[in-house]
């Protein structure tokens, strides 16, 4: 037999006292599934491709000016462009990407060196 106790009272069973349960409706609904709304943009790589005739000083100057890079940064980048044929330089969104590839390859091309930065989706 279960006691009898007033609504919200302690229900007491033999020595021991427990608290009433009561049951709240459920809290969390259904969302429908939608977009976050801070979806990240698509990222570009800027890539830099070796060249036989731009110095090696020029490409160093031209890492560290549009890409802030320090001088061992911007020689590492270099060298790895050099002997690989390539290097990818830093990944931005496409408008900013795209600026700073022109940019720099425009620094090249005021003194006559094919240097050429190119920007490729990021997978
Ligand atoms: N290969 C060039 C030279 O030997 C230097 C260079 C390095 C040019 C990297 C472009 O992306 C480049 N003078």
């Amino acid at each position: 037999m279960e006691p009898i106790t007033a609504p919200g009272a302690p229900c007491i069973q033999g020595s021991r006292v427990m608290a009433t349960k009561t049951v709240e409706p459920p809290t969390t609904k259904l969302k429908p599934k939608t977009t976050p709304k801070t979806a990240r943009p698509p990222l570009y790589k800027v890539i830099l491709l070796n060249d036989d005739y731009t110095p090696r000083e020029f490409v160093v100057k031209v890492l560290e000016a549009v890409f802030r890079m320090n001088e061992s940064q911007a020689y590492r980048v270099m060298m790895t462009a050099h002997q690989r044929g390539a290097c990818v330089i830093a990944v931005f969104t496409r408008d900013v990407a795209e600026t700073k590839a022109k940019e720099a390859t425009d620094l090249g091309k005021s003194k006559g060196y094919p240097l050429f930065f190119t920007t490729e989706p990021e997978e």
